[in-house]
């Protein structure tokens, strides 16, 4: 008589073991620097436009005035603030919050100022990628770069993907075998997957908590295609 009811809970606990293990699998799939492949769920989502263009900055701890391996980076979805905000994109960890991650009201980082690449004496800093097979185009096996000086790959760019080993939302050091290898455009314009589906007045998507940035590079556009590059957890 006792057996029935155990076994149900067993059943039970094994069925959600599974669905965690597969939820926790998706996620893994589809985090931060991952591409879009064929089959993948997102594939043929909507994707919504920002409102103003967001920008890419970093907090300029470290070494004051110039861009170094210390300084946080950032998507600064309202350009205009200047700090990092509720629901900016960090592109590297910030203590133990990690590369991909929206800022969340109560974080640390709040509040800080954040310096846009190409201001003042600051370098220029672009969305690149590395042609690893030669055919001049972007290809699902070119990763993707947060190139600081755009052209060659420096130390202390930002990677968005993950490339030999180095992690998405690494930091490219002197003696890693990607440093100094030449970067191309990369087409496209960040957007986002309205995930909680709010809109405004207006019937626009409004940015917020949960939702995905997107690297949006292939026709059509304001649509998930293979190719495209999460940009946020
Ligand atoms: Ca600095
Ligand atoms: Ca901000
Ligand atoms: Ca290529
Ligand atoms: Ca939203």
């Amino acid at each position: 008589m006792r057996i029935l009811p155990f076994s149900r809970i067993a059943l039970s606990m094994l069925v959600l073991t599974l669905m965690a293990s597969s939820v926790s699998w998706a996620q893994d799939e589809m985090q931060y620097g991952s591409k879009v492949r064929w089959n993948d769920v997102d594939e043929g989502g909507p994707l919504s436009p920002f409102y103003m263009g967001p920008e890419f900055a970093f907090w300029d701890g470290g070494i004051r005035g110039v861009f170094d391996p210390e300084d946080p980076v950032y998507i600064n979805i309202d350009p205009t603030d200047d700090e990092v905000s509720e629901n900016d994109v960090r592109l590297t960890i910030f203590g133990d919050l990690p590369a991909g991650s929206q800022v969340a009201k109560a974080d640390n980082d709040v509040g800080q100022p954040l310096t846009k690449f190409g201001t003042g004496t600051t370098p220029r800093a672009e969305l690149r990628f590395l042609d690893v097979n030669g055919d001049r185009a972007y290809s699902l096996n070119d990763p993707i770069y947060l190139n600081v000086v755009p052209g060659k790959i420096n130390s202390g760019d930002v990677r968005i993907t993950n490339y030999q080993g180095y992690p998405a939302g690494s930091r490219v050091a002197d003696s890693d075998l990607d440093n100094g290898l030449p970067t191309s455009t990369l087409p496209g314009m960040l957007s986002f997957f309205n995930t909680n589906g709010n809109i405004n007045n207006g019937g626009y998507a409004i940015y917020d908590r949960g939702d995905i940035v997107y690297m949006d590079t292939q026709y059509p556009f304001y649509m998930v295609t293979i190719n495209d590059v999460r940009m946020s957890i």
